[in-house]
């Protein structure tokens, strides 16, 4: 890993490496009908940091962005960068009253939005925003742009400052505003991005994430860009839009998430899926079960390389490499980090051994803003506790059991709610599942409950259920059996595509 100079802009460097390189002409982006080569984007990416400069914008100040995947999106972002403010991306899949918190939460002074977002905002509630920027309308964000001159001069800012922020929602509570420095993107770009996934100067890459969500941001924006790769900037909001994707652009490299695969294999007698462009299939965000992993190498010939990461890393830690992957588990470290599992003593589990999951490694955020009790409890020095539950393998592969809070004792055994639902996943007519625990009032013994969606094409009839029950019957002990399943047209979603654990909860308890 190349140590970085004294002063360092993160966009600066994705754009003028790539002009470097005489890449001028080469495809950075490709929208819709419309593609963006590196020349435009640089442009582009300057006449924002020009347009942004205009409105009163100094350094270190938060601007939002609140849009779906669109070139804009990164040009406001690196022009941001640029000037040395800081860009706050907010998901789209976020409530208003989480919109309006982040707004606040992050004295954002500008936001680039829809004009459909900018009514649901309305009334605006944040003290500090002074200008909102449309996309859409009368003066669009192009529009303005066509008017700026290029701001050639970069911040000189240095690779430890913040350089932007990601909010992460945990299942309760507020959302937290994540800082990352400068060096995050180079850290990840080159020990995940270049030495794990091989991603090159050819490649193509393809993602189903919002880039609000640390995984999106990557995967579209500064993997490809610090590769002088290229990227589709996809809107797609369902499985048909996705197949007609990889159908037109063709690309190599196919970045997931679980239930998309498993809605892919799901359709793929309707509308079947062209994998004849891509070399590669990484999926993270959840846990991949084994079934949909062997079902998709069955039918496209490709592995999946699953990994996992959080937005306090910024991207993957934990990841299989294509050839050498075992299905169902996170894979080995990413090369330069430092991945142990912890007992309560805070002392390293023994192989098999269950523990917390604590990693090590230069993309830790800087902290979360205005949270320093939060950030105490999960950073010291340059370690993190995730809180999820890991197991490793004599092969040092990782293995995930759950999130510390969703362990639960049945008969006097921590059960992981992962098992259970790994047997689910088996049963041909089951999409999606979840596994829960009643809660103990300490009056009435735990009961396990499982959510279900059933496949497209499946109604739920008695004797559907009764297969379900049996099946469960068969393939667990007694007491890891769930005591009732419920059935779901579909499971509910966190805004970055998780089954949403913390609803289903309250559900049963209601
Ligand atoms: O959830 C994940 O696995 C993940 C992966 C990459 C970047 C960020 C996240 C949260």
């Amino acid at each position: 890993i190349n140590e970085l100079p004294n002063t360092f802009n993160i966009a600066a460097y994705l754009i003028q490496e790539n002009l470097k390189q005489e890449s001028n002409n080469k495809i950075a982006f490709y929208y819709k009908e419309h593609t963006y080569t590196y020349g435009q984007v640089s442009n582009l990416v300057k006449r924002s940091a020009r347009l942004l400069s205009g409105l009163g914008v100094k350094r270190e100040n938060r601007v939002s962005i609140l849009l779906n995947n669109r070139p804009e999106w990164i040009f406001y972002f690196l022009g941001a960068i640029w000037l040395g403010a800081i860009p706050v991306p907010i998901n789209p899949g976020c409530s208003v009253e989480d919109v309006n918190y982040i707004l606040q939460d992050s004295r954002s002074v500008i936001l680039l939005t829809s004009q459909e977002w900018q009514m649901k905002l309305s009334p605006l509630t944040s003290d500090y925003l002074y200008r909102v920027l449309l996309v859409d309308g009368q003066e669009s964000f192009i529009s303005l742009l066509s008017c700026q001159s290029e701001l050639n001069n970069y911040a000189q800012t240095s690779p430890d400052e913040a350089a932007f922020w990601l909010y992460t929602s945990g299942s309760t509570g507020r959302p937290k505003g994540v800082i990352h420095a400068h060096q995050s993107i180079t850290f990840c770009a080159s020990q995940y991005g270049q030495e794990t996934l091989g991603l090159n100067q050819r490649d193509i890459t393809y993602s189903v994430a919002n880039m609000a969500f640390a995984y999106g941001l990557g995967n579209s924006l500064y993997l490809p860009m610090a590769m002088g790769a290229a990227s589709v900037i996809s809107e797609a909001n369902n499985v048909f839009d996705i197949i007609e994707d990889i159908k037109r652009y063709q690309p190599t490299v196919f970045f997931g998430i679980p239930s998309v695969y498993s809605s892919i294999l799901e359709l793929e007698e309707i509308a079947s899926f062209d994998a004849s462009s891509l070399r590669l299939c990484v999926s993270a965000a959840e846990q991949l079960p084994k079934s949909i992993w062997q079902k998709w190498f069955d039918t496209h010939s490709l592995e999946i390389c699953e990994g996992i990461g959080t937005t306090e890393f910024l991207h993957v830690f934990l990841s299989n490499q294509l050839g050498k992957s075992k299905p169902g588990s996170s894979g080995r470290p990413v090369p330069g980090y430092e991945i142990k599992i912890i007992d309560e003593n805070g002392l390293p589990c023994s192989i098999g051994e269950i523990g917390e999951l604590q990693v090590q490694g230069a993309s830790l955020m800087l902290g979360y803003w205005n949270r320093l009790s939060e950030t105490r409890k999960a950073v010291f020095g340059s370690q993190m506790k995730t809180g999820d539950r890991y197991r490793r393998d004599r092969d040092g592969f990782f293995w995930f059991m759950g999130r510390k809070d969703e362990l639960f004792k049945v008969n006097g055994q921590w059960i992981s709610p992962l098992e259970i639902e790994g047997v689910l996943y088996q049963h041909p007519q089951v999409r999606e599942v979840a596994v829960i625990s009643e809660s103990n009032d300490g009056q009435h013994l735990t009961e396990i409950i499982a959510y279900i969606s059933l496949k497209e094409e499946e109604q739920l009839s008695l004797k559907l259920e009764r297969s379900i029950y049996q099946f469960v019957k068969q393939h667990l002990p007694h007491f890891k059996a769930p005591k009732r399943i419920y059935f779901l047209a579909e499971l509910p979603r966190t805004p970055t595509g998780k089954i949403h654990r913390q609803l289903l909860k309250n559900k049963s308890s209601d």
